[in-house]
């Protein structure tokens, strides 16, 4: 079985409980690494098959040319597309594009552990579910989700600011994203940036478009303060990552990426979602759909299941007395 490369400290996992994420340096070794690549590579190949998969740079293109017929032919997804792009040019606010050459891509899928069984099984057993056990307190963890963000060279979307909570339909204060980057990724490249100095778990942000900080339509919150065109106004921190390295964050940080300016390096990474005891399900109808589930849980219930499987269980020997 696979072993974390190096143990967590408690000085990390006292960082992620002050800071609200943490940086673990090569904690994965080269064979995890490579499995994440592989199956994340296969998941790409295959995004057309995806019922969330977008190519989310011809998305912005067909809204930048008004071409309400492409984004119609492609709204059968996640996402009504047309209404989405209607809705952002409604609120006039800008797409978030960084002025980078080149005419790569923002690829994105969500719900590949549940098409691809190598990415499955890389989520649901091994060390990410370790990792997620050690920052969650809690006496068992359940798996909730995963996406994977790719950002070819010369990519322009940035990914917006936002609070991955309010899109997800749960609540409570136990669960944490993994990010597992496999490309070398810098503040050009596209690496994780995280806000310091607003409070997450103090207030619900409503979850913008991704591409733009124009909430989805009907979404609960308040309006997270436009950071992007802000960003000396803010303690923004980054890490240049090496594959092996991995970013924890509670999924009330506020957190966003830029586009990908580089000529030659492409970032791929995946965020995996993992829950503890206190989650219960909260469906908010204006998330995006998550059409990989096979059963829809009610409000209040625990996670479980076949959509949501405990994935790691604390030792007897642990267990509180
Ligand atoms: O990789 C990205 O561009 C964004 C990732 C993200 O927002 C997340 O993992 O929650």
């Amino acid at each position: 079985m696979t072993k974390l490369a190096r143990p967590i400290t408690r000085d990390e996992v006292h960082t992620y409980n002050r800071a609200g994420f943490v940086l673990l340096r090569g904690v994965l070794d080269l064979q995890t690494v490579n499995r994440f690549r592989r199956s994340m590579d296969q998941a790409i190949a295959s995004l057309a098959d995806s019922p969330a998969g977008y190519n989310v740079s011809e998305v912005t293109r067909a809204a930048e040319a008004c071409d309400f017929d492409a984004l119609q032919s492609n709204s059968d997804g996640q996402h009504d597309l047309a209404g989405m792009v209607a809705h952002i040019k409604a609120t006039e606010k800008p797409l978030l594009l960084d002025p980078v050459e080149g005419k790569g891509s923002f690829l994105l899928d969500t719900g590949v552990a549940a098409r691809i069984r190598e990415f499955r099984k890389l989520c649901l057993s091994g060390v990410l579910p370790e990792i997620a056990a050690a920052f969650l307190d809690s006496e068992a963890v359940n798996f909730f989700g995963d996406q994977i963000f790719v950002k070819e060279p010369g990519t322009r979307e940035r990914t917006a600011f936002h609070q991955d909570s309010t899109y997800f339909n749960i609540e409570g204060d136990q669960c944490c994203v993994v990010w597992v980057p496999v490309d070398p990724a810098s503040y050009e490249t596209g690496t994780m940036l995280y806000v310091r100095g607003i409070d997450g778990k103090a207030q619900d942000y409503q979850p913008n478009t991704f591409v733009s900080h124009a909430s989805l339509p009907g979404a609960e919150g308040a309006e997270l303060p436009d950071i992007e065109n802000n960003l000396d106004a803010y303690d923004v921190v980054h890490f240049d990552v090496e594959p092996g390295d991995v970013l924890v964050h509670h999924y009330k940080t506020i957190h966003g990426t830029s586009g990908n300016a580089s000529r030659y390096q492409v970032r791929r990474a995946a965020s995996l979602r993992y829950c503890g005891d206190d989650i219960r399900y909260r469906a908010r109808p204006y998330a995006p759909k998550q059409l990989h589930l096979q059963y829809e849980p009610r409000d209040g219930d625990p996670l479980g299941g076949p959509d949501f499987p405990i994935v790691w269980q604390r030792a007897p020997a642990q267990q509180a007395a």
